[in-house]
């Protein structure tokens, strides 16, 4: 039988970097979408990536094809060469706060990219299955505490509306076209390889380094927010399964469990033998450390959002009623994996 083919959009992201190993590991020849950038922007992907073009030489390696979400042309172009079987859509401006700076930009990529991916494939091969990868920031502050597939969508930023767009278009691709388009409603899910510029990592890599003696403080946002936290192999795991069902569909992935940012810290400083309580309140609230009877994080309203989600909790029975799937690893395992990891990067001098 001949292999399969993918094509992963975002394959430099975090997600797009498991996804990757996943597919090379299943026997597929993996084409990677990859920006032009100025710096390298391949960390996540070197060990696996190809510069030959020769599919015999490959050897599990994956392809990387220049372009970007904003060009039509460069989509149609790929799509018309490669002729993929699937298409992973990860691509995205995935930073909420970063979206109410560049609105445009990230409606642009996020909102009309996948339109962009979608129309090349009614138009060139419309037998390619498509999986887009939309978020639960898409939920806002709902008014269900549990959000599922049914709950109404309540957009707060440029970032979730654009999603919410590329939510309803898949949709309409599937029911219109007949285009093979699903939905997977992604909460949050972390890993090593997360953007340092996320809450996760941000949190594990600022306490490595004052654990290190390399950083004093570390400065963050809204500590109250309760995210849904998952860990990203698992959920890229998922991805592949939705697209091998018989028919496209819609499924929320998440654990079921959330945790706040301040409980995020604690974990993470429990996993470093610290002792992190809390003083004062508001924009004075610290986090004081028992151990070296330090101050160690402070609060800076640089990172607050004009309007931020305070609570996401996903029930994901529809994923494990038609795949008997759920994500497994739990809160304190995903610390612990995140922190263990940061220890070794950090003592290469590496982020990811
Ligand atoms: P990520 O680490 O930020 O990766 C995003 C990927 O998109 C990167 O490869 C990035 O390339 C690429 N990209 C950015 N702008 C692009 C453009 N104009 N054209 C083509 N590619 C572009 O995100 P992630 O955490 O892996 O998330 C993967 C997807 O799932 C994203 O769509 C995100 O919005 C969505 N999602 C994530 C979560 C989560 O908790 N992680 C939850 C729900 C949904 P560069 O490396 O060059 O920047
Ligand atoms: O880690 P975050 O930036 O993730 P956020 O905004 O929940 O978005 C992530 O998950 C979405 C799925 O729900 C994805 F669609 C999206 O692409 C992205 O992957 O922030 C988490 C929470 C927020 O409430 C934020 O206000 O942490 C709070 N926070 C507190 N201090 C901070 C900080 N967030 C960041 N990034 N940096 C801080 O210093």
């Amino acid at each position: 039988m001949p292999k399969k083919k993918a094509l992963i959009i975002g394959i430099t992201g975090q997600d797009g970097s498991y996804l990757a190993e996943i597919l090379l590991k299943k026997n597929y020849i993996v084409h990677g979408m990859v920006r032009r950038s100025s710096m390298p922007n391949t960390q996540r992907i070197d060990h696996i990536i190809s510069t030959s073009r020769d599919n015999e030489k490959l050897n599990k390696k994956v392809i990387r094809e220049y372009g970007d979400l904003s060009s039509s042309a460069q989509i149609q172009n790929l799509i018309k060469r490669v002729k993929p079987d699937e298409i992973y859509n990860l691509g995205a401006q995935s930073h909420v706060r970063v979206s109410f700076e560049i609105p445009e930009y990230t409606y642009d990529i996020v909102g009309i990219g996948p339109l962009r991916v979608l129309e090349a494939i009614k138009n060139i091969k419309p037998n390619i299955k498509y999986i887009q990868a939309s978020s639960s920031e898409m939920f806002g502050n709902s008014k269900k505490n549990l959000q599922d597939e049914d709950t109404k969508f309540k957009p707060e930023s440029p970032y979730a509306s654009a999603k919410t767009l590329g939510y309803w278009t898949t949709k309409n691709y599937r029911d219109n076209f007949k285009i093979f388009a699903s939905n997977a409603i992604m909460f949050n899910h972390e890993s090593p390889r997360r953007g340092v510029n996320f809450v996760t990592k941000k949190i594990v890599r600022g306490l490595c380094e004052i654990k290190s003696k390399k950083r004093k403080i570390l400065y963050l946002g809204n500590l109250n927010a309760k995210r849904d936290w998952g860990y990203a192999k698992e959920y890229c795991e998922i991805l592949w399964k939705i697209l091998q069902l018989r028919k496209p569909n819609d499924f929320v992935i998440a654990t079921g469990k959330n945790y706040s940012v301040r409980d995020f810290v604690e974990a993470t400083g429990k996993e470093l033998n610290m002792n992190i309580i809390w003083k004062g309140s508001g924009l004075k609230e610290v986090g004081y450390d028992t151990r070296s009877k330090k101050v160690i994080i402070k609060v800076d309203p640089y990172f607050f959002r004009p309007n931020d989600v305070q609570s996401l909790l996903g029930n994901s029975s529809k994923l494990f009623k038609i795949m008997k799937q759920k994500p497994k690893t739990s809160f304190n395992q995903l610390v612990k994996i995140m922190v263990k990891n940061e220890i070794k990067l950090i003592k290469t001098n590496r982020l990811y």
